[in-house]
């Protein structure tokens, strides 16, 4: 991409929108194109074609999609396979219609079936049943890296999906019954340190399911910085003709919810004890992706999980939680 090249990121105001935007700038690109929910509701065919006629952008880094962690993926699965759907259909097309030069599509790696063999390498999509708590999701991002992999083989449109790891950071939501188990335990432990501090005694922080399941967490400017590692490097061709549909983004690194709880703990300065709640769903027993591809490819991330969480603390404290 040329610095003056006109990109769309899609969805800059969520997690990964905002640090794609951050890094694009300090790179140094000056003609990226944003628009709010209110500005375009990317749900609406017509409003994404009438946008993507007028902007006409070279590139676009879709990462606009409805997210959320594990209770809210399994208690609102019609609005996930809806919602995430029609923007990735929109945008696509529109990106086809209007000659965009290179799309980027992010999914995640719930795309992977339930009791998948770990790592999970790029060429187990679509060997086995979905995990229930995210099928509606999974299934519409299934669909989206099909028809990136579908244009590319009728039109030679170079689309292209990574799939990221679970993501953490600045700019994540922290509401405790919709967010990912990363922020919801921040926000948890925090709360429970000011009880704590206010001489409230025998404050206990819970912890959903049974600590048991493994996760393996990316914090988002690894992910920005992956994302615009392949959008100027790999192409459609290199992918498509290794019969590769996507490229899996993460560390290589997966911990326990109850080790990540006892990192969090220490962290955020809790005193108090942790228990476990397994009447909430634990979701898939592991979750670590084989990033060999791209790590051969030249790319690796650099924030390590110590590192990472501790910058997303000052950020919750700085934002959204003033102490
Ligand atoms: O991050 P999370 O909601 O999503 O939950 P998934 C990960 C694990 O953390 C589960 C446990 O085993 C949860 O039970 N957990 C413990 C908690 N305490 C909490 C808590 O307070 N809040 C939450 N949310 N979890 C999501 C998918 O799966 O991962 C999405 O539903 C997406 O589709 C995303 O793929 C990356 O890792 O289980």
């Amino acid at each position: 991409m040329n610095k003056d090249a006109k990109i769309f990121v899609a969805g800059h105001r969520g997690m990964v929108g905002s640090a794609i935007v951050r890094a694009l700038i300090s790179r140094g690109y000056e003609n990226i194109i944003t628009r709010s929910h209110l500005q375009l509701d990317l749900t609406r065919q017509s409003d994404v074609e009438d946008f993507f006629y007028a902007e006409k952008p070279e590139y676009v880094f879709l990462a606009a999609a409805t997210v959320g962690g594990i209770l809210a993926n399994s208690t609102y699965p019609a609005d996930f396979i809806y919602q995430n759907s029609q923007i990735q259909n929109n945008v696509i097309y529109s990106a086809h219609q209007f000659n965009v030069k290179k799309l980027l599509f992010l999914g995640s790696s719930c795309i992977y079936p339930r009791n998948c063999p770990q790592p999970m390498k790029e060429e187990y999509l679509l060997t086995g049943t979905l995990e229930k708590t995210n099928e509606a999701y999974a299934v519409s991002k299934i669909s989206g890296i099909k028809m990136c992999q579908y244009f590319y083989f009728q039109y030679g449109d170079d689309f292209l999906s990574v799939m990221p790891t679970n993501l953490y950071g600045p700019n994540d939501n922290f509401d405790l019954e919709t967010s990912h188990v990363m922020p919801a335990l921040i926000r948890k432990f925090h709360e429970g340190r000011k009880q704590w501090e206010k001489k409230q005694k025998d404050i206990t922080v819970t912890v959903w399911g049974t600590g048991t399941p493994l996760r393996e967490f990316l914090h988002v400017n690894d992910m920005a910085d992956a994302c615009i590692f392949v959008m100027d490097k790999i192409s459609s061709d290199y992918l498509y003709k290794n019969d590769v549909t996507h490229l899996n983004i993460g560390t290589g690194k997966d911990i326990s919810i109850a080790d990540l709880a006892e990192m969090i703990k220490n962290i955020v300065g809790f005193e108090g004890k942790i228990c476990f709640d397994p009447g909430k769903p634990d979701g898939t027993p592991k979750k670590l992706l084989d990033v060999s591809r791209l790590t051969g490819l030249g790319w690796r991330c650099k924030i390590d999980l110590q590192e990472g969480i501790e910058n997303t603390y000052r950020w919750f404290c700085k934002n959204i939680e003033p102490k």
